[in-house]
């Protein structure tokens, strides 16, 4: 079947980039779809019916990295997933408690200098956003 809200608007994937000490995290993706195994991302996932985006990223980083998140503004524009499917919207987040993100779901994490970003392979969505997010940190 096929479902209707698909057909009308792309499915919203939030991300989270964490800003620490000039610093932003980055996480290798593991299997699940074992085609994007090995690329790097901004953590996070895809928005559920009745949540608002900063809810959903909340989320996301207390499953996938273990920490209570602040979620600030947007950053940088909405990035194709898949055309027409999804679309990635990337917020800067800090953490609420000085503790060290896990790698629940991610092969590793790193956190990454604005001189770093281009030292790992990113999905295609997230690469688009990494000018905005070394701006970023180099005015932090
Ligand atoms: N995705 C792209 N960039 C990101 C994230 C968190 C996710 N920073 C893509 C990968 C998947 C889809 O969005 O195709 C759903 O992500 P997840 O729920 O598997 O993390
Ligand atoms: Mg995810």
């Amino acid at each position: 079947m096929v479902d209707v809200s698909e057909v009308v608007s792309p499915r919203i994937v939030v991300a989270a980039a964490i800003i620490m000490d000039g610093r932003v995290l980055a996480g290798e993706r593991a299997a699940e779809p074992v085609t994007l195994a090995g690329m790097w991302e901004f953590p996070g996932g895809k928005v559920e019916p009745g949540e608002t985006e900063p809810e959903a990223l909340e989320r996301e980083c207390r499953e996938e990295l273990g920490v209570a998140v602040d979620v600030g503004r947007r950053v940088g524009a909405d990035a194709p997933i898949q055309p027409g499917r999804s679309v990635l919207r990337v917020y800067t987040a800090v953490l609420r408690h000085p503790a060290s993100p896990s790698a629940r779901q991610h092969r590793q994490l790193r956190w990454l200098s604005a001189a770093e970003l281009a030292t790992v392979p990113w999905l295609h969505s997230d690469a688009t956003v990494l000018p905005a997010i070394a701006t970023l940190l180099l005015a932090a």
